[in-house]
């Protein structure tokens, strides 16, 4: 053994000879935002995905594109359930609600439940309506019958008034399987007419336990790659299929109460719960030079905003840039630390639109579109790197 090592060591130092390797001098580095995470909520990446919220459709959001619906939630025990629009909402962002007359409910959630015994779940739900008694909330096998773990909600709700109430519980064991289901129950004697229910919301564990927070098991994988830059929000997500509808991210903000929700580019409503802080969040959990992507002023359908009627669109930029790093002085640093986060989040990097050449959009965008953002971004912060799209030699053709 210790020959054989020593032949082919000195082997290799006589085939080395003939090179001249130099390391002692300094190469070119590699940038240290070479790699990175770009996010878009695709195929439910976000709500469904990495977004922990279990409960799909928990707060009937809607619009013309994709209209309030009950998907999802099943009626139980001879229960009616419908959609209303009360004439005391419990939001202006979440106007419809679901009523619930004689009987109870279940949803089976994005894709079932996971259920995990050593797992604390967080869970609340909005009523209005006049009942007196306990809402049992259980995690129950949808394949058996079983129940994994349930809490019961003491609720005093005395007529036209929205009270939140929150629950919690932890599973005994593991299910099997993710095919359970989320079931509230009422006893009849309790009811005393219609019952309405919104935002009803369970998540499990998050990753740095952070309410209204990420999937653990997600944020771990994407940790392990070691990601130094987060492109958000999207994507085609961020232009919206047709006016007025665009990721705009001053609906994404505050309390799940005040967000409406957003008609996501890729077939399904977007609940927006995974807003521009929590997009902030994520890039300072797993340590991210964030890129912004804020809207150009395109939606797919080929409608682009006429030069004349930009400047709003710009100035919600530089909003959104003062919101994310202006001081607390500023009217939107203020907004940021009501919020809970008094510290800016720096941004160095800005891109202006997304595939803006796309529905011909591309000649507006070369146009005026990208110069007004560039200049205006530009003169208010000098040192943000600013970033174009699709401008290369093809660009003509994709006009
Ligand atoms: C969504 O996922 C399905 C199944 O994996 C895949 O076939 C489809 O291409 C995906 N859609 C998009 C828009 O990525
Ligand atoms: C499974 O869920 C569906 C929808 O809620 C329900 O109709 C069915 O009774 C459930 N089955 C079991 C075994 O719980
Ligand atoms: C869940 O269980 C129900 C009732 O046994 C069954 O009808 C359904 O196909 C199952 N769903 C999945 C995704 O396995
Ligand atoms: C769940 O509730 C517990 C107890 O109130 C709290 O410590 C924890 O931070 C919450 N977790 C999440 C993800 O909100
Ligand atoms: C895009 O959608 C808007 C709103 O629905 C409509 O008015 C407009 O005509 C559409 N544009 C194109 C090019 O289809
Ligand atoms: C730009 O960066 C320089 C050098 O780091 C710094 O001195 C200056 O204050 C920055 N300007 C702005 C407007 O942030
Ligand atoms: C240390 C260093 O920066 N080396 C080289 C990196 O690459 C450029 C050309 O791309 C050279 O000009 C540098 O000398």
């Amino acid at each position: 053994m210790m020959l054989k090592s020593l032949l082919s060591v000195s082997a290799l130092a006589a085939a080395a000879g003939a090179v001249t390797f130099n390391v002692g001098s300094s190469g070119n580095a590699t940038a240290p935002t070479q790699y990175g995470i770009m996010f878009e909520d695709i195929n439910n990446s976000g709500d469904g995905g990495v977004y922990a919220e279990l409960v799909q459709n928990r707060a009937f959001q809607g619009n013309e594109i994709f209209p309030s619906n009950l998907w999802w939630w099943h009626p139980i025990g001879g229960a009616h359930l419908s959609l209303k629009k009360l004439s005391n909402p419990l939001s202006d962002a979440l106007p419809t609600s679901m009523q619930v007359k004689a009987g109870s409910g279940d949803t089976i959630g994005f894709w079932g439940f996971p259920v995990k015994a050593d797992w604390q779940y967080n869970g609340s739900f909005y009523i209005n309506g006049r009942f007196d008694g306990n809402v049992d909330v259980s995690l129950v096998s949808n394949t058996t019958g079983d129940t994994y773990a349930s809490a019961s909600v003491d609720v005093a709700s005395k007529g036209n008034a929205w009270t939140q109430y929150h629950y919690t519980f932890q599973p005994t064991s593991d299910a099997p399987d993710s095919n359970n289901t989320l079931r509230f129950t009422m006893p009849a004697s309790g009811v005393k007419g219609p019952l309405n229910f919104n935002l009803l919301s369970l998540f499990p564990p998050t990753y740095n336990d952070r309410p209204n927070g990420n999937r653990i098991d997600l944020m771990e994988a994407m940790a392990g790659m070691k990601p130094s830059l987060f492109r958000l929000p999207g994507g085609n997500n961020l232009e919206g299929n047709q006016p007025p509808y665009y990721w705009d991210w001053k609906k994404t903000l505050g309390p799940l109460e005040n967000r409406p929700g957003y008609p996501g580019t890729w077939g399904y409503q977007n609940t927006d719960g995974l807003g521009l802080v929590e997009y902030m969040l994520w890039a300072q959990d797993l340590g991210m030079e964030p890129i912004l992507d804020v809207w150009a002023g395109l939606y797919l359908n080929g409608t682009h905003v006429a030069k004349s009627d930009l400047q709003p669109y710009v100035d919600d930029a530089l909003d959104e840039l003062e919101f994310l790093t202006g001081d607390v002085s500023t009217p939107w640093g203020s907004r940021r630390a009501e919020l809970g986060y008094p510290d800016p989040w720096p941004i160095r990097f800005v891109e202006i639109g997304n595939e803006d050449s796309l529905s011909m959009g591309g000649h507006t965008y070369r146009q005026y579109r990208f110069d007004m953002f560039y200049h205006a971004i530009k003169a208010k912060y000098p040192n943000i790197t600013i970033i174009a799209r699709r401008i290369h030699p093809h660009w003509k053709e994709l006009d």
